[in-house]
């Protein structure tokens, strides 16, 4: 195996954001862009000569090649075995259990998400560690410091590998172990929940459903557990073929992007229960039959019931939720007498907590939850997990979720995002807020009355590691609170967004629609950072 040295020069952007480095693909595709940000990560990691890494992605346009790359690039480096999904594919949370169950040093995921596809749009790319899950920040900043001043990568020049057979391969010492990317989760996901259960309630037809897999990565992990393993009916799983442009859609699973699923959820033919995942599968999107469940109620409910699925049955250690996700959550540890912890975005900060068993549940408002049986959230987990609490509660789930607002009242929830706002623009609105802070408490606007505003900043209970400017909050003495952020897994200007949430206790108002319900408060957020007088825009771009 020769090892060639190729002189590089930096890129000046290479600065990973919430979740890993993500830019356009045109980006990527310059000359060393892809390799000074993998020779950059290498040079910050020890003692990987002769491990384990694991690799792939979502699919995207740019998978394979990027895969390829990559490749050469661990051989020249050292590793001593490469873990990749046939055809280069392994969703998120797929890929954190296979660095976990193999002992792997550490891994690469390649995807942006539910950012679109093809080769005018996005492509990412992040490092994930040992323990499965997204590397914290203190490494996040040393590859980036590092990619600063790159001056050089190795690589083996060689023919391309073939990822679509099943099979080892041998490149000198590396070792390839093609595998299939679905058998290891599908055996983990067997190991969680009551598949007998799910599989009796389909076959009964007490159970129907839905999944769009968006032309992503979920449908094949979504036919081999749904239809095959479980017997739901082929047609269950809609949009199931991965593909490289996510057939022209935005694979994001809210109301928007997911409107084929959401028309058919709120139409009278809807099944018992309906859920899309993203691109890379990690996150979750919630509905029953005339019902959409917010990602922070379903956090809220899963842990409230966490006890009738097998592998919680013995309660939970604790829960987390992200800043910016309502406080249901809280209400449910509250009454459960376990602790919540709040962290700033980003799947990263839970991994400490996970690792320590201080939580076993976590999620986040961003379509996100998932437990300590990976170290990233997990779309079809949370699938089967609303599945099998179906099953055992024999409640649909419209009943399920008012059940639980009567019991612990209501936290009405809603995020504005406005998108691709011109940089300058946002940095000026974050600085406006900032300037008001010191002023705001004390102050009433109407019903409201301000207790606290400031800066999230989160100290990490397990290394104590500080992480400043994660969020903008003003905080009422009813509980409600506005959250302002800048987006960090954007490709295009700023995206600002804006949490606004409100607590119901009264059962006989809970049934309001959430931006009728919060109207003042989405008012209070627009008087405070004057995002459209600034950007001159009037609505924004997604509401969830
Ligand atoms: C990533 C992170 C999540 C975060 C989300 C949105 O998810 O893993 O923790 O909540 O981005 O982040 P932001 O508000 O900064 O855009 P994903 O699914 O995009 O990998």
């Amino acid at each position: 195996m020769k090892i060639e040295t190729i002189t590089t020069h930096p890129y000046s952007d290479q600065n990973p954001g919430t979740s890993g480095l993500r830019k356009k693909v045109k980006v990527f595709q310059q000359p060393g862009y892809l390799e000074n940000f993998v020779q950059s990560i290498f040079d910050s990691l020890e003692g990987f000569a002769g491990k384990t890494l694991v690799l792939g992605g979502d699919g995207r346009y740019f998978n394979r090649a990027a895969i390829q790359i990559i490749i050469k690039i661990a051989a020249a480096n050292g590793f001593g075995e490469l873990i990749i999904g046939q055809g280069g594919l392994l969703s998120t949370p797929a890929a954190s259990n296979i660095i976990r169950k193999y002992q792997a040093f550490g891994g690469l995921i390649l995807s942006a998400s539910h950012n679109p596809g093809g080769p005018d749009e996005d492509f990412g790319i992040k490092y994930n560690v040992g323990n499965g899950g997204p590397a914290p920040e203190k490494d996040t900043l040393a590859f980036y410091q590092r990619s600063q001043s790159i001056n050089n990568y190795k690589t083996i020049i060689i023919d391309d590998i073939d990822l679509d057979n099943i099979g080892e391969q041998h490149i000198g010492d590396l070792k390839i172990n093609i595998i299939d990317p679905v058998s290891d989760y599908a055996e983990l996901m067997q190991s969680i929940f009551d598949f007998p259960l799910l599989r009796q309630s389909i076959s009964a037809g007490y159970i129907t459903l839905l999944f769009d897999a968006m032309h992503a990565i979920t449908g094949p992990y979504a036919k081999r557990i749904l239809v095959d393993m479980l017997g739901a009916p082929a047609e269950s799983v809609i949009n199931a073929q991965p593909l490289e442009d996510f057939g022209g859609h935005h694979p994001d699973p809210n109301l928007a992007h997911a409107h084929e699923l959401a028309e058919i959820m709120f139409s009278d033919h809807a099944p018992t229960f309906g859920a899309a995942s993203d691109g890379d599968g990690d996150r979750n999107m919630i509905t029953g039959s005339q019902i959409f469940v917010t990602p922070s109620d379903s956090l809220a409910i899963m842990a409230a019931n966490a006890h009738l699925i097998p592998a919680y049955a013995q309660g939970l250690s604790g829960v987390a939720r992200s800043m910016p996700t309502s406080q249901a959550v809280d209400r449910v540890a509250a009454s459960y007498g376990i602790p919540c912890y709040e962290t700033p975005t980003g799947w990263k900060f839970f991994g400490n907590l996970l690792d320590a068993g201080k939580i076993t549940l976590c999620g986040e408002e961003s379509f996100g939850t998932g437990s300590d049986h990976v170290r990233e959230k997990d779309g079809l987990w949370a699938v089967l997990f609303w599945l099998n609490l179906i099953a055992r509660r024999r409640q649909p789930v419209a009943d399920i979720v008012h059940g639980h607002w009567q019991k612990f009242g209501r936290d009405i929830y809603c995020r504005h995002d406005y998108e691709a706002v011109e940089t300058p623009i946002a940095n000026a609105l974050v600085e406006h807020l900032r300037e008001q802070l010191p002023k705001l408490p004390g102050q009433e606007f109407g019903e409201y009355t301000v207790k606290f505003a400031d800066e999230f900043c989160y100290e990490d209970s397990v290394d104590g590691s500080i992480s400043r400017n994660q969020g903008i909050r003003v905080g009422f003495t009813n509980g409600s609170r506005i959250v302002f952020r800048l987006s960090g897994t954007g490709t295009v200007g700023a995206t600002l967004r804006i949490y606004i949430e409100r607590f119901e206790p009264d059962a006989s108002r809970q049934d309001q629609d959430a931006q009728v319900a919060l109207a003042e408060l989405i008012g209070l957020a627009e008087q405070f950072c004057e995002v459209k007088k600034r950007t001159g825009r009037d609505a924004p771009n997604v509401i969830t």
